[in-house]
């Protein structure tokens, strides 16, 4: 069992701040320079603003999704050319994960394209999640939807984190997957938070949204009866074959702004500069960093996609004086 993060049950804190509508909308509104000068101030009374957290992600199960998530290269639905994949074995994950905690990785996160495990999958993915934690990495999968007594079995098992997005707001959602609900996504959070497990829940900008999508997103997590202890914000990764493929583009400062309203709302998370970093400038980069990015996906890949090389983003930490966040469980 994971000592600090899976004993304590985290409760609401009765002075935990409702955003409303507008007080979200207001910040997206704001001058540039006034939004990331007071994300930035946030930043820094919570963290060090020259370290960032390293997350490694890999592919455990890929492929032949039966959800039709309308980003997403793994949906069976779409016709994508992505490897079919049973779970993978421990030897060929724990390879990897020895391999990102060299590199500096200090979260090995393991996705799998389900709509929710099976028990007998979970069976599979124990024994993964018992392995990298027995590396000294913190331990994060996302599996898809899960009920309570499966929530548990990974709390059991010393899963630190399960990543499950929201996305985009309610309004929007519908426009995006239609087999599951947003009221499903919110259920599954409930279940891990109430395992203990730490919540990585986040979205994706660039889905074709508004800015007032974007706001609500945010306010969603924000308003959860605890926020998300990691935040992960996507830049939608377009990808051939996807209904998504030609989404319009996200104007760089757009997606920055996203970012500062992030931290502002969660100051306390770790909000990850997530999917999307190959197609951002090292300034773009820098500039999220600057708004309250404290954490990043770190490896040459995320499942399925390209992502920048671990030596390019070592270039850029030593560009930016940035410094890895240390190792919790090691
Ligand atoms: N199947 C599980 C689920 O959806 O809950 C877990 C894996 S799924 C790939 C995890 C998340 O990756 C999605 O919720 C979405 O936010 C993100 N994602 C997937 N495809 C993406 C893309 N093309 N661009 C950006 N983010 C993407
Ligand atoms: C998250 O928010 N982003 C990651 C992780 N959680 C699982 C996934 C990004 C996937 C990008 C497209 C791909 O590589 O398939
Ligand atoms: Fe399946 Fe997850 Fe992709 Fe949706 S995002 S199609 S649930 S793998």
């Amino acid at each position: 069992m994971s000592a600090v993060l899976n004993t304590v049950k985290q409760k609401p804190s009765p002075l935990k701040k409702e955003w409303s509508r507008d007080e979200v909308q207001e910040l997206f509104t704001l001058p540039f320079n006034d939004l990331v000068f007071k994300a930035q101030t946030t930043h820094r009374e919570f963290f060090d603003p020259n370290e960032i957290q390293l997350s490694t992600l890999m592919n455990i199960k890929s492929g032949k999704c039966p959800e039709d998530c309308a980003y997403c290269p793994q949906s069976a639905r779409f016709n994508t050319d992505v490897d079919v994949t049973p779970v993978l074995d421990l030897d060929t994950v724990l390879a990897s994960a020895v391999a990102a905690k060299a590199a500096g990785a200090t979260r090995f996160c393991m996705g799998a394209a389900w709509r929710s495990p099976k028990d007998k999958d979970l069976d599979a993915v124990i024994p993964l999640i018992e392995g990298v934690r027995g590396l000294g990495l913190e331990t994060c999968v996302t599996l898809g939807m899960l009920n309570e007594m499966q929530a548990k079995r990974l709390a059991n098992a010393g899963l630190d984190y399960y990543n499950h997005n929201l996305d985009t707001s309610p309004e929007f959602y519908g426009k995006v997957i239609t087999t599951r609900t947003y009221q499903d996504r919110l259920d599954t959070l409930e279940n891990v938070r109430d395992a203990n497990i730490n919540v990585c829940c986040g979205g994706i900008v660039g889905l074709g949204e508004s800015v007032e999508d974007r706001a609500e997103l945010l306010r969603q997590l924000a308003n959860l009866p605890v926020p998300p202890e990691s935040v992960p914000i996507n830049l939608l990764v377009k990808v051939e074959g996807t209904p998504l493929a030609n989404a319009a583009e996200v104007h760089p400062l757009d997606f920055v702004k996203t970012i500062a309203v992030a931290r502002i709302l969660m100051p306390s998370s770790f909000v990850r500069l997530s999917a999307g970093r190959t197609n951002m400038t090292d300034e773009t980069q820098a500039l999220s960093f600057f708004a309250g990015a404290n954490s990043i996906f770190y490896g040459d890949e995320l499942l399925t996609t390209d992502n920048p090389l671990v030596a390019a983003d070592n270039k850029l930490f030593e560009t930016l004086g940035l410094k890895a966040s240390a190792n919790t469980h090691s």
